[in-house]
């Protein structure tokens, strides 16, 4: 009796006939169970999923256990595990540098809202193109679990010693501060968190997503307000996501009275199912507004939480080129005295 051989199948690819394989990193030293990792796994998905090629992405951090973090995905591009707080001017410098290159920045809740406040802030203002995920569990992870700025006021270590200073809302001051994206998720919450990442990627200008990413060594117990358990009893989202890429067919019909829907950029459109009747992400001031009162009712608010469907990035305020600036010739870069000559009598 003949059997007929069964041929292999083919592997998986995306749009640009990549494998998930093509996106993946090197193997995770963090802890076990770490929310970082989850993050990790989003991020790879998402960049499968909308089929960026690995190679035009600059993977940038700071210090700590979230900054190590771009180690563990697409070990094809191009990184840069900056100083502690740091990482936003080497970020705008490297993008000021190449325009056509995608960035996705990966920080800690130390990193950003403790030592690197002042450089971040400044980020924000001048919408620098790029995704700046913080991974926000409350304390240093890497330096053996301190509060961070983001811990809140009466959460306790495990030691039993009470954080006695208000925290700092990340999300609440990003949108004060001019950010045209932001969003806030949980490492736990696969599909909210693979949404978001998708549409950052349409976006124009700096997207802030600040994810809850518990620490399992020092910040998963009770009195804890960063843990797994508190999450999953406190979580609330403002609204469920939805998105369309621009290569798929936007056919899918929806209902104005309960979801907005945004065009981004790149013609992709995000769609917020409205779970907070008058939630409208287009208002910074009802954004923040939600915020502070919903804060005050004990709630972690979650999901896109602002956006401006029409920024301009720090490349159109800077009228910068799109020739990446190592490309630029001698002519270019020495144009010699007569141009001098010109730029000193327009000073005059
Ligand atoms: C200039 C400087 N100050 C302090 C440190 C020590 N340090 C390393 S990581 C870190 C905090 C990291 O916390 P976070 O950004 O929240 O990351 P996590 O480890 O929690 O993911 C600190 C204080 C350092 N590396 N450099
Ligand atoms: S110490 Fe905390 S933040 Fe660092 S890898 Fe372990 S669980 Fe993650
Ligand atoms: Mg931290």
């Amino acid at each position: 009796m003949s059997t007929t051989p069964v041929a292999p199948k083919a592997p998986k690819t995306n749009r640009i006939g990549l494998q998930i394989l093509d996106y993946r990193g090197g193997k995770t030293t963090l802890c076990a169970g770490c929310g970082h990792n989850a993050i990790s796994e989003r991020i790879t998905e998402a960049f499968y999923e909308m089929g960026i090629k690995p190679e035009r992405v600059m993977k940038m951090s700071g210090i700590g256990c979230s900054s190590k973090s771009p180690a563990y995905f697409m070990s094809r591009s191009f990184s840069f595990n900056s100083v502690h707080g740091r990482m936003p001017s080497v970020a705008t410098g490297a993008l000021l540098a190449n325009k056509t290159m995608r960035s996705v920045a990966v920080s800690g809740d130390g990193d950003t809202a403790s030592i690197g406040m002042g450089q971040f802030v400044h980020l924000l203002r001048r919408n620098v193109p790029m995704i700046y995920i913080i991974e926000d569990n409350g304390v240093y992870g890497l330096t053996k679990g301190q509060f961070s700025a983001t811990a809140d006021i009466g959460s306790k270590l495990k030691t039993g010693v009470v954080n006695d200073l208000p925290a700092i809302d990340i999300c609440a001051l990003a949108i004060q501060m001019g950010a045209t994206f932001v969003g806030r998720s949980f490492s736990g919450d696969k599909k909210q968190l693979s949404t978001m990442l998708k549409a950052a990627l349409s976006h124009q200008g700096t997207v802030l997503l600040d994810v809850i990413s518990p620490c399992v060594t020092f910040n998963d117990h009770e009195g804890s307000t960063k843990s797994y358990k508190y999450m999953q009893e406190h979580e609330e989202a403002v609204g469920e996501v939805g998105f369309v890429p621009y290569f798929e067919d936007i056919a899918v019909e929806y209902d104005a009275n309960t979801t907005i829907d945004v065009r981004l950029h790149d013609g992709s459109h995000l769609r917020l199912r409205k779970l907070h009747e008058d939630y409208d992400p287009t208002d910074r001031v009802a954004a923040m507004h939600h915020l502070h009162e919903r804060k005050a009712a004990g709630e972690i608010v979650t999901g896109l939480l602002y956006i401006d469907p029409e920024p301009e990035d720090l490349h159109h305020h800077l009228d910068t080129i799109a020739l990446p600036l190592n490309r630029l010739d001698d002519a270019a870069l020495v144009p010699g005295s007569a141009a001098l000559a010109k730029v000193n009598a327009a000073l005059r």
